[in-house]
């Protein structure tokens, strides 16, 4: 009764802080959604990782390099490079929404250089990157072709698994939030991600989806990851050597 009770208040925050603080404004041809991940640290750790807009490589596995002009502030703008292997090698991102206070982190793809044409016949060569238990399959020229749990099959069944092909990022912006709970009685973090983005000529808003969260996937695992170790160094270091 009281794990119920305690599922339906969890459920019942989340949808509250994504009505309050994830409010996108989502045109015809947008696609939207928003994922949520729960993390064993506690908020200043996470919030400390996901509002470093200069370092983003602190977290997420596909960013190899990252330079920002000038002071942090909003307006600020990084360019990105992204790991060898996917369907873009820089990203141009603005910083839109960065509150100490409430924990509300936003930014928007304002360019980047995207190498390759969207075609899903081109079926060249096939490359993999990992990401724990998510795993992209790279093809071709570059395009993403499905992303699944693939660690008990076959290597020639990928091609089959064709959710999504999809070359750039149009008018993508993402809103971060970090907010305190209880996780088996120690102090630990709700994470909510949500993104709006064009979706692209060729592509159903589902395909399109399916890949950002894909990727949105894969940055919450890790930075649940570098968080929770953090969070147990924090733990173990006797106060002296802080
Ligand atoms: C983020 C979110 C996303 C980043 C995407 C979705 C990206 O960095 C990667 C591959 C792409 O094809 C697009 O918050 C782009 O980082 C990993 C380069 C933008």
């Amino acid at each position: 009764m009281i794990a119920m009770m305690s599922g339906y208040g969890c459920i019942k925050m989340e949808d509250e802080y994504i009505r309050r603080h994830h409010r996108h404004e989502i045109r015809d041809n947008q696609c939207s959604s928003s994922l949520v991940k729960h993390i064993k640290a506690p908020v200043h750790l996470v919030w400390s990782l996901v509002r470093s807009f200069d370092q983003p490589q602190k977290y997420k596995p596909f960013v190899s390099r990252c330079i920002v002009q000038g002071d942090l502030e909003i307006g600020s703008v990084r360019e990105v490079n992204v790991k060898s292997g996917l369907p873009a090698t820089t990203s141009t991102e603005r910083l839109e929404l960065l509150d100490d206070e409430e924990h509300i982190f936003g930014m928007r793809i304002v360019g980047g250089d995207h190498r390759l044409k969207l075609n899903k016949a081109n079926y060249t060569s096939l490359a993999t990157t990992s990401c724990n238990e998510l795993s992209m399959e790279l093809v071709g020229f570059g395009l993403i072709v499905g992303v699944m749990d693939y660690s008990n099959l076959a290597h020639n069944s990928y091609i089959n698994l064709v959710h999504c092909s999809f070359s750039n990022m149009q008018n993508y912006s993402s809103i971060v939030t970090v907010h305190p709970e209880i996780i088996d009685g120690r102090p630990g973090t709700l994470v909510i991600e949500s993104f709006v983005v064009d979706v692209p000529d060729g592509n159903t808003k589902d395909e399109t989806c399916y890949f950002v969260e894909a990727l949105i996937k894969c940055n919450l695992k890790s930075l649940s990851d570098v968080s929770e170790r953090l969070a147990i160094q924090d733990r173990t270091e006797p106060i002296d050597r802080m």
